[in-house]
């Protein structure tokens, strides 16, 4: 049985790859949702795991301000120069746009000079705390994959907080804080994420490795997300199959990683000494020239087209799926429960896709009334072993579970699990396909009194 087994998959396997198009020899880029394979059998779809690519985010946000009339330049105000009290003659003034400042220069195309940035009012009211909200909505779940990165125009604050939303702005939670003095503002020690392992990545950390005020020429702040990564994949993220094997299997850390908003919280201007100047305090204020956040719409594993249409982020799913996020089946696709795809097995994951509702199926009389008709067997993914188990049930639709590596699907179905009719696939279901009177009775048992040659009363 085993060596049979073996043949089977050999010669299923040489007729693939001599035929269809080449897998991606890496791991990991889940590119495709599905693709055609010829099998000794004929033409069937192969499905797999796939998410949209990895890109900038910040060309699909709405950027809000708190208060909302913090920006400078209304009306027009003179700032100090950085670092030098006694150079007062700059100029912030909303109604020019060569002096005026608003939110959207923190997300154009930077590499100019003198760069572009949004700056806020100065600390005229002092000793009120200067503080300032800034929030990056997507209205949509979207996956971190790279450091979020902040570059300050002016010094990098004293105090900050980085949070984020994963329910579109009800609920907050901090990612990181920020500060000179982490004890000192946040009664947090100070900590590095090299500090962090494995064990307590998703810790929250205060550190005061980008707070040094504008004595520095550094002007960045970071949130580590490869160094993150890294405790998973190795050093220069050598090893992302152990990643996505962890993010696959702990939701906690999947989640660490989405968000729907981002929020910078701004809670002390740079000051660069202990005590602020109350005589220059034009010299103090935010101002931002750059803010990168690259990421990738979150589709669950069922999409690798993310649109933006009407200033909104959609996933265009596959597997018969649906929703923003492909978050549940489609109408008439219940027929077991809504599951995102699966980064595993290594390469091409799991797709999960939906299928059929019992209830979808139509009038019986309008397909082969053959059940099995073992002639037209569809073969699931060469590639793998262990594609179906007869105890989990795998197969749909009455198939059945063949050596573990194929199922055998009744005449009406096809897909890898028998998830799809037959009629659909060729466009020829009818009108009422979709709300017509179950079959007679279950195909599972149908196929199961023929394969033993009981006559059934349910049999045509
Ligand atoms: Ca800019």
């Amino acid at each position: 049985m085993y060596l049979s087994r073996f043949l089977s998959i050999h010669a299923l396997w040489v007729t693939v790859s001599s035929v269809m198009q080449p897998y991606p020899l890496v791991w990991g880029h889940y590119d495709l949702c599905k693709t055609q394979i010829y099998t000794e059998e004929g033409k069937v779809w192969d499905y797999m795991a796939c998410q949209p690519e990895s890109t900038d985010m910040t060309k699909y946000l709405k950027v809000k301000l708190d208060p909302p009339d913090i920006t400078c330049g209304d009306p027009p105000e003179t700032f100090c120069a950085m670092g030098n009290p006694y150079m007062c003659n700059n100029e912030c003034d909303a109604s020019t746009p060569e002096l005026a400042h608003p939110p959207e220069l923190m997300f154009d195309f930077e590499g100019r000079h003198p760069s572009t940035f949004w700056q806020s009012a100065t600390w005229k009211e002092y000793p009120k705390p200067l503080q300032v909200n800034i929030t990056l909505s997507w209205s949509k779940t979207i996956e971190l994959t790279d450091n979020i990165v902040i570059t300050f125009e002016s010094g990098r604050p004293d105090q900050m907080i980085l949070e984020k939303s994963l329910d579109y702005g009800r609920t907050w939670q901090p990612y990181q804080y920020y500060a000179t003095d982490c004890l000192d503002a946040f009664h947090m020690d100070p900590k590095s994420v090299k500090d962090l392992s494995q064990h307590t990545v998703l810790e929250i950390i205060c550190t005061e490795e980008y707070s040094t005020g504008y004595t520095t020429n550094s002007k960045i702040i970071h949130f580590e997300i490869k160094d993150r990564f890294a405790f998973f994949a190795g050093p220069r993220l050598r090893n992302m199959a152990s990643l996505y094997g962890q993010l696959d299997t702990t939701k906690k850390l999947r989640d660490f990683f989405t968000v729907t908003d981002l929020r910078i919280r701004l809670l002390r201007p740079a000051v660069g000494e202990i005590f602020v100047d109350e005589l220059h305090l034009a010299r103090y204020f935010y101002a931002i020239s750059d803010i990168k956040v690259r990421g990738r719409c979150k589709c669950n594993l069922h999409a690798t087209v993310c649109v933006y249409d009407n200033s909104k982020l959609t996933c265009e799913c596959e597997h018969n799926t649906t929703g923003p996020d492909c978050g549940k089946c489609k109408k008439n696709y219940q027929g077991r429960p809504w599951s995102p795809g699966s980064y595993l097995p290594i390469p091409k994951g799991t797709a999960n896709t939906c299928i059929p509702s019992i209830s979808s199926i139509g009038n019986p009389s309008k397909f082969n009334r053959i059940w099995p008709n073992i002639s037209s067997l569809e073969v699931s993914n060469p590639k793998q072993a262990n594609v179906c188990d007869n105890e989990l049930l795998h197969c749909q639709n009455g198939g059945t579970c063949h050596n573990n590596v194929r199922c055998l699907c009744p005449a009406a179905y096809t897909g890898i699990l028998c998830e799809k009719l037959r009629c659909e696939e060729a466009g020829s279901c009818g009108s009422d396909s979709g709300q017509g009177a179950p079959p007679h009775g279950s195909p599972a048992l149908l196929l199961l009194t023929t394969l033993l040659g009981i006559a059934s009363p349910l049999v045509f």
